[in-house]
């Protein structure tokens, strides 16, 4: 099953996870019986000694109070932290879910600053440590769901995306946040191919960005966030599809007119600007109806129905009241 890889570069990312994960065990018995399944197997057998191994060594804790914002704290339990941190997509490193666990060492953290600029009063290059502690640090327990069909339940570090935002004061031109996040040839082996479009952009609807639940975040398991998921800091977007949470963010913008995201300009039938998690539109090649809990068992665990606004509907449906939500998916 070799093609899989092989066809890797030519096709948007959904296409390269294995198919049978998402498809199911009926799909996989099938490739089996095919003899096509080997390389599936073998790559989940990999995922899976990495998820086992021994944590090597603790990062830099970062304590975060318990968030009194609403909803923040799922009730459901938490991803194992190996799993969390061997199983990603951050595609700089690399399209297999290993690859960013085993890459993204080279990523350098420090020294590190953040440009927030466009609309906005107060414009500011922020350094690292300094937006580390412009607000107090909080533990977010957040669903996190994958367009792929997978999820995972993480405990992040960090604090609303809304605190600084207040702090730049953005004008009434500013509509919507971009982010922009790291390209760097030195340390990222695959922004010089063509996968997608470097850098990683993504963006958020201004009321969205000002939703208490939109976190910027920059630990998980009270430790600094590990490389491969986004240090040294990144977006925290809940109720969307995993994609819309940019990794390694290096600017913040604030615009008038919709950014052009890395993955509508990849395949804007397939992604949305808006991404919101939805059971009932479907992504053109797979239903969105369920999802495979990341770490919780074998390849076989049974598929989870996928909530609408992956279960953060009480806290954000009011943002797309009187919205299509199947036009603008
Ligand atoms: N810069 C960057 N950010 C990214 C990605 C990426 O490839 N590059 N992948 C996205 C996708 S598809 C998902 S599902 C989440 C995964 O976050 P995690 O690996 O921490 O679980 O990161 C998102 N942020
Ligand atoms: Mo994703």
């Amino acid at each position: 099953m070799h093609f899989l890889k092989d066809r890797g570069f030519a096709l948007p990312s959904t296409e390269i996870t294995p198919r049978a994960v998402y498809e199911g065990r009926r799909v996989l018995l099938k490739q089996v019986a095919a003899g096509v399944a080997g390389s599936t197997l073998a790559a989940w057998a990999g995922r899976e000694a990495l998820a086992q191994a021994a944590r090597p060594n603790k990062l830099a804790p970062l304590a975060g109070a318990k968030s009194g914002v609403a909803g923040s704290i799922t009730m459901e339990k938490p991803t194992p932290y190996n799993d969390v941190t061997s199983y990603n997509n951050f595609y700089e490193f690399g399209t297999d879910k290993t690859d960013p666990a085993h890459n993204a060492g080279r990523l350098k953290t420090r020294p590190w600053t953040v440009a927030v600029e466009g609309e906005v009063k107060k414009p500011k290059v922020f350094d690292i440590d300094e937006l580390l502690k412009l607000a107090p640090q909080e533990e977010r327990i957040y669903r996190l769901r994958c367009v792929e069909g997978w999820s995972m339940v993480i405990p992040w570090v960090g604090y609303s995306l809304s605190e600084l935002i207040k702090r730049v004061e953005p004008t009434g031109n500013a509509k919507y946040v971009e982010f922009v996040t790291l390209a760097d040839a030195k340390s990222m082996p695959y922004v010089t191919s063509r996968v997608l479009d470097w850098p990683y952009v993504e963006g958020l609807r201004m009321d969205e960005a000002m939703h208490p639940l939109a976190l910027l975040g920059f630990g998980l398991y009270g430790e600094v966030l590990p490389n491969q998921n986004g240090a040294p800091v990144r977006a925290v977007v809940p109720w969307k599809y995993g994609f819309k949470s940019g990794k390694s963010i290096v600017k913040i913008r604030f615009v008038e007119k919709e950014p052009r995201t890395s993955w509508v300009v990849a395949g804007p039938q397939e992604y949305g600007f808006y991404s919101n998690v939805n059971p009932k539109v479907d992504h053109p090649r797979w239903s969105q109806a369920t999802e495979r809990r990341i770490g919780e068992d074998g390849l076989f665990q049974k598929k989870r129905p996928t909530l609408m606004f992956n279960g953060y509907e009480a806290q954000v449906g009011q943002l797309y009241a009187g919205m299509d939500l199947v036009k603008n998916f």
